[in-house]
């Protein structure tokens, strides 16, 4: 044990060990190895000390995992849980080519039959992509008055926590009365597509009455916000315009049981007779909305370009750590878009990194400049390669 230590440090060390709960020993923890000698003779004891805060994290990590997963199987039932780098939930009416689609670009072999509920609850399978896997989830069949049935409540919950919605559309089947049918009942559900969930951002705080920014994105005027919130009896809010917002945006924002969800249309049996005429329906209905993929599972046309959509909707990233001298990793990190290089760094050291950040090297195959040097909060590209230097 080093002798000279502070006396600050002696009494925390006493604090922390004197401490059980798990959470709360973190903190102490924390506060003891910011009051921890610098000198060269302390690094040891830093060093363990660091090692028993990750040690204290990981269990609380677990411990919190546990609890998540008792809670789900008592109260959030139809939930799948999430695997791989996104989760793309696939909604349709019955027959639609769900279980067909989903058996063509992975290893699973669901019940493709013409018979309607031939997958009666929702169902999981693995799509690999390059080097990161897809979780595809098939829920039941949807139709009209779904959301009022157990099942359908289910399957629509799956569908209001995924990352991203396809909407299977049937070419051999009438456009409009699909579209209507499942829009219908994710509407009832309170699930949003597509819509930016930033548009609009209000906080609710404690005092300072009501702030509005970024008024000019509002379709409306101050007065008429503030006026609203007044008669919704709120006195104290933050309210951020950060794009145009109508008034249902703003409404969508301070109801936090809608859910926002990305998505896209993939349309099914492009071989099939009179496809071609519906998907051109299709387009010109729909085009604007949602970003459309027609595919065959019969054939596999156009499966590789389903993929790459599915994984364009899930608005991530690929970024893969390199050590000088060495090949970069096979196996990329997944951070959604917009994350920095800081983001990196957390995920692949914990914490602990930041502190010790010295700057970044970014490898860029496709830029200009191939490779530069950047700080924590440089803006990463899917496909970057990054060397990551401490000191
Ligand atoms: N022609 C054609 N038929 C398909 C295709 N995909 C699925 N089907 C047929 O459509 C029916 C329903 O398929 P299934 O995948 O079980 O639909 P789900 O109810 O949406 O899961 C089955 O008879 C399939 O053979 C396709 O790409 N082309
Ligand atoms: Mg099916």
């Amino acid at each position: 044990m080093p002798t000279n230590v502070s006396p600050e440090f002696d009494k925390q060390r006493q604090i922390y060990e004197d401490t059980n709960d798990l959470e709360q020993r973190i903190v102490e923890l924390e506060k003891l190895l910011s009051l921890a000698p610098r000198h060269k003779g302390a690094e040891r004891m830093i060093g363990d000390y660091r090692k028993k805060l990750a040690q204290l994290r990981a269990d609380v990590e677990k411990k919190r995992e546990q609890e998540r997963q008792r809670r789900s199987g008592a109260s959030e039932e139809g939930v799948i849980r999430k695997e791989g780098a996104g989760q793309v939930c696939l909604v349709g009416i019955s027959n639609s080519g769900k279980s067909a689609l989903i058996n063509s670009v992975t290893n699973a072999d669901l019940t493709v039959a013409d018979y309607p509920f031939a997958t009666p609850i929702p169902t999981p399978a693995m799509m690999l992509l390059e080097d990161i896997n897809i979780q595809l989830v098939e829920i039941p069949s949807l139709f009209e008055g779904a959301y009022d049935t157990g099942i359908g409540r289910q399957s629509l919950s799956v569908a209001r926590n995924t990352d991203c919605i396809a909407i299977v559309i049937d070419l051999s089947q009438d456009i409009e009365f699909q579209m209507n049918t499942i829009l219908g009942e994710l509407d009832r559900a309170r699930i949003r597509l597509n819509r930016e969930k930033s548009a609009v951002r209000v906080e609710r705080v404690g005092m300072g009455g009501i702030m509005v920014y970024g008024i000019h994105h509002y379709e409306g005027t101050k007065d008429e916000v503030v006026e609203f919130l007044k008669k919704q009896k709120i006195t104290n809010m933050i309210v951020r315009f950060q794009k145009d917002a109508s008034f249902q945006n703003l409404l969508d924002a301070m109801d936090s049981s809608v859910a926002f969800v990305r998505a896209l249309v993939i349309a099914t049996k492009g071989d099939a007779a009179g496809s071609k005429e519906r998907f051109q329906e299709l387009k010109e209905k729909y085009g604007n909305r949602f970003e459309i993929v027609a595919i065959s599972s019969e054939t596999g046309e156009n499966l590789d370009a389903m993929r790459w959509a599915l994984y364009d909707h899930l608005d991530i990233l690929r970024v893969y750590t390199k050590i000088p001298g060495k090949k970069r990793e096979d196996k990329p990190i997944v951070l959604p878009e917009g994350s920095v290089v800081e983001d990196a760094a957390e995920k692949v050291h914990k914490e602990l990194f930041v502190e010790r950040f010295r700057a970044a090297v970014i490898l860029r195959e496709k830029a200009k400049i191939k490779r530069r040097q950047v700080g924590l909060n440089y803006p990463l590209q899917d496909g970057d390669v990054i060397q990551l230097m401490s000191r």
